[in-house]
């Protein structure tokens, strides 16, 4: 008989982030924490999904306009423009961390939901509070309204608000939900693995976000159009 649920890993607590920019999204994060969540239970995270995958993907359009050679990428040149323009004045450090954070297959562009990633995180930093000016920070408020969500689920999940999803909050945050049904300690888990890239055991932000893409499909849309209807 099962019992192998009770019996998740402990989280750890001596996790020590790899980069600076890791480093500063976990104190975003931590800052974040502190104002809470209005997520309710994980089901009222998943019933978010459909909006948050409608917003993302409107804003291919966002991603048009920055991609100014239109190859399906956006290089280092086209981001530095593309800050410039949405007024995020981050340093040139900075940015190149976030670059090099989010280029996943390390192609030098980068690719639509990378780019989504990528806007998150900056969305995550920018809520310094000495640079908190305006209402909106990037002026993209329907987008902003979504990356709020995505903040407020991961703050949900993080249950001791130390900025990283352990297994154990996973699987606490499903169980809460779905109380008595079996499969949802497993489900839990696959979720944590697929979210979890470098296997350390913790789900930063960044890790959430690209396993939402994924999830919602994000990821496919290049696929999609150069399939030409294969039906
Ligand atoms: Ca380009
Ligand atoms: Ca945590
Ligand atoms: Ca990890």
């Amino acid at each position: 008989m099962g019992g192998v649920i009770g019996k998740a890993e402990s989280p750890r607590n001596g996790w020590i982030p790899e980069t600076k920019l890791e480093a500063k999204m976990v104190e975003a994060m931590q800052r974040r924490a502190l104002e809470g969540t209005s997520m309710r239970s994980f089901n009222s995270v998943i019933l978010k999904f459909p909006k948050i995958d409608e917003s993302l993907r409107n804003c291919k359009a966002i991603f048009e306009q920055f991609d100014e050679d239109a190859n399906g990428a956006i290089d280092p040149g086209e981001l530095k423009h593309c800050f410039e323009k949405l007024e995020i004045t981050f340093t040139e450090e900075e940015i190149s961390d976030l670059f090099e954070g989010c280029d996943i297959n390390e192609n030098m562009g980068m690719k639509f939901n990378e780019f989504i990633v990528l806007l998150c995180l900056v969305y995550l930093l920018k809520e310094d509070p000495a640079a908190l000016h305006a209402k909106s920070r990037m002026g993209l408020p329907n987008l902003e309204a979504t990356f709020e969500t995505l903040v407020d689920a991961f703050v949900f999940l993080d249950k001791n608000k130390d900025g990283c999803v352990s297994k154990s909050e996973m699987v606490h945050a499903i169980n809460e939900t779905t109380s008595g049904e079996r499969s949802s300690g497993r489900i839990a888990m696959k979720r944590f693995e697929e979210m979890d890239w470098d296997k350390n055991g913790m789900v930063t932000f960044k890790e959430f976000l690209f396993a939402f893409t994924r999830w919602v499909g994000i990821d496919d849309i290049e696929e999609e159009e150069d399939a030409e209807e294969k039906v």
